[in-house]
Order: C-alpha cells, then structure tokens, then sequence
C-alpha cells in the first residue's frame, strides 16, 4: 500500500447554501492533495457533536491550528488512526476544533489515500472497510425534498419535509422523474392556489397549505407521472423534536399526547403508503418510535436521524429497544469517518437499512454520493433540485454509470 505521510493540513472559512460560514479542509502530502466542505444544519439533533466551538468558525480554525501538528505525520491510509487522533485534539464532542473541522479532515484524507491509490472514493471506503462488514456496494434510490415545513420553512407544516422517491427504475431515471413531479407541483402553486411559488433552504417548495393538505398535493403530484408507468412513493420527515410542545406534537390547531401520535403517524403512514418515516417523535423517545416501528415497520422504513446522530451508542439503544427499522447517516453528527462505519457495520449487523443524507445548509462537495454507494444504502435523500443538491445528484448517476457498464 502506498504510503502519504500528511504534510499539511489546511481549512478555510468557505460560505454554506444559505450564505452562513462552513468549512473547506485540504490535506497534503508529498505528491498529493484532497480537499472535503462540510455542511451545516438547521434542524440540529441535540445528540450530534458540535459543529464549531461556541459555534464559532474562526475559533474552531484558530483551535486547530493550534494542535494540528499532532496528524503530520500519519499515513493518509490509516484512516483509524487519523480518527483517533481527531479524537485525541478535537476535545469531547469535538467541542474543542469542532465537528464540521474534524469531518473536513477525516473525509479529505479517505479521498486522498483514494486518490493516491486511483481509485474513486466509493471504492477505496468499499474494498478498505464495508466489505469486511458484509455490506454490498449499492447504488441507492434518490429520496428527494418536494414539500417543505418545520424549522426549514417556519410555515403551518409541522413535518418539515415531504419526500418523493420512484421506485423501479435507475438513479438517473429516478433524479429526472423527481425534477418532473417538482415542476409540475410549481405550476400547480402558481396556477391552482394563485400565490407565488417559493422554495425552501433546501429547494422544497413552500405551500402556504398544512400536514395534510399538503400530503394530498403531493400524492396528486406524484401521480402527475403516473403516464409513465412509475411509482413514486413518498415519504416524511416529521424532525418531531422541533413541534414536540409541553409533552406534545403540534400539528396546527391539533395537539396529540404521544401515543396519539402514534396512531397518527401509523395513519398517515398507511394513508399514503409512506415508503420512508424519519424522526416521527420525539428525539429521546426510544420507546415510542418502537411503538411506530412495530405498528408500520413491514411496509415503511421507519428511520432514526435526530434520535439517533449517527452515533453507535445510541443505535445500539435503538436495536435492543427495537426503536427503528433504519437509520439515517450523516457524518459531521458524529465528526469521523471511522464514527461513521461504526453505525454502518452495526445497522448491517442488525438487519436496519441506512439512508445516507445531506444537510440543510449545504456545500457543493459530493462525498456523500460515494459513501451512499459504498455503505450499501438504500436511499440518499439530497433534495431534487438547486446547485449544492444536483451537484450530489450527478455524482451519483455518474457513479452508476461506472458501475453498470
Ligand atoms: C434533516 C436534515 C436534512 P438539518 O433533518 O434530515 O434535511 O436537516 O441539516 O437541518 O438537520
Ligand atoms: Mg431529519
């Protein structure tokens, strides 16, 4: 194996999708460099590590570059002891150098050690680690963000997003239905309820309508397709820590007790034939989403974000409870690649699917098209439409295209 000792590492204050500031890492060896942006979030679960110190961009560079020096040095391939080592000088929680700082450099090395060796990043992470957990290499469905409420929009929507996803048919397929059934839900905005269309932070268009009303639009949206012969299923982030009120979920007028929510939840799920239901309760509520789990868990994909954060001790929880039947992976809620793997080896262990996902406030790196393909998700949900979205969007069917050929 080839060997880059790392030389040098760099981060940059870089701008986010909606203006605020991330960062963009690049680490350096002899011959080579690789560089990773990391996204920020809006709806940020409470479990994750943090991003920046007090928040604090120039603070997290300025803290890393005080104990950087402990990663020159190391071999770009042994990403273990790269991580380690982030753990060692990133402060607990990386509260010290920051989370977006640590998975800036974790995330640039995998790519560098890919890049020395010739290889796409999907493959090095592949052959290096998932396939000794049994995990096969899989080119995920696009889950995409058609409806937006929550802490994303602030409208009367409490679920903060209505996702689409076509089923049967490629990723390049799939990406292409999704900006169809986008586009016709514009004109039906600006024609039928006569406002003017608007989207979202993360492209999602911005109705005006509630939860159910706008699960109708998008069911009579997804079937705009229908002449086609497609099957688009949809789907709900719900991000319910963020409505969950005085010990209840806030729909509008309604107030439902959690086990209401339940039975809400399992409606709506059943209603619309929800292929996907992410955070439907509350974040520390490992028994009522098992309540959920075991009521629509052999037909929807019931899947753990702000419950979980990426983090291992917490899915560990969520199996033995029997929480969720999926997990949602983002890195820099966890800040490591190695963090990262650890989830993966243990979702594939205990039979849940992943669902790798972009975040609100996003950079235009694609890392996460590769890791999607290499951790053998079943889906990427990473919006329909909009640069920072699309740029992970092309990546993936670009990818499918070298591995279908
Ligand atoms: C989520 C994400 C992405 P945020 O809740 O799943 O849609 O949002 O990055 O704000 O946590
Ligand atoms: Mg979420």
């Amino acid at each position: 194996m080839a060997n880059d000792s790392i030389k040098d590492i760099k981060v940059r204050k870089i701008l986010d999708s909606r203006g605020g500031f991330t960062v963009e890492v690049t680490v350096s060896s002899a011959k080579n460099s690789a560089s990773a942006a990391v996204a920020n979030s809006t709806s940020t679960g409470s479990h994750e590590v943090f991003a920046f110190p007090d928040g604090n961009v120039d603070l997290g560079i300025s803290n890393f570059e005080e104990v950087k020096k402990g990663l020159l040095g190391l071999d770009a391939h042994d990403q273990r002891r790269i991580d380690s080592t982030l753990h060692e000088i990133g402060g607990e929680r990386f509260g010290v150098i920051g989370g977006n700082i640590s998975t800036g450099v974790s995330i640039a090395a995998a790519k560098l050690a890919a890049k020395s060796e010739g290889v796409e990043l999907y493959d090095y992470v592949y052959e290096n680690f998932t396939k000794r957990f049994g995990v096969k290499k899989h080119i995920p469905r696009p889950l995409g963000n058609l409806i937006g409420g929550g802490a994303h929009s602030k409208n009367k929507m409490s679920i903060q997003e209505i996702l689409i996803s076509p089923k049967g048919v490629s990723f390049a397929e799939g990406i292409h239905i999704n900006a169809m059934v986008h586009k016709s839900l514009e004109e039906y905005i600006s024609k039928e309820l006569a406002i003017p269309a608007g989207v979202n932070i993360e492209g999602a268009w911005v109705t005006g309508l509630g939860d159910q009303e706008n699960l109708d639009l998008a069911d009579e949206m997804a079937g705009t397709v229908d002449a086609i012969g497609v099957d688009v299923q949809l789907g709900a982030d719900f991000a319910a820590s963020e409505f969950f009120k005085d010990g209840r979920y806030v729909y509008g007028d309604r107030k439902l007790d959690p086990l209401q929510n339940i039975d809400f939840v399992a409606k709506l799920a059943d209603d619309f034939e929800l292929a996907v239901v992410e955070d439907p309760m509350n974040e520390d509520d490992f028994s009522g989403f098992a309540g959920i789990t075991k009521k629509i868990g052999g037909k929807s994909l019931v899947v753990g974000d702000d419950l979980y954060t990426t983090n291992n001790g917490r899915v560990e929880q969520g199996v033995k409870s029997k929480s969720t039947n999926g997990v949602l992976i983002k890195v820099n809620q966890i800040g490591t690649l190695c963090d990262t793997l650890d989830v993966i080896a243990l979702a594939h262990r205990s039979g849940m699917k992943t669902v790798v996902s972009h975040r609100s406030r996003e950079t235009t790196d694609s890392f996460i098209s590769h890791l999607a393909v290499a951790f053998g998700s079943e889906f990427i949900k990473t919006g329909i439409v909009g640069g920072e979205r699309v740029a992970k969007l092309n990546e993936l069917a670009r990818i499918e295209e070298l591995e279908t050929r």
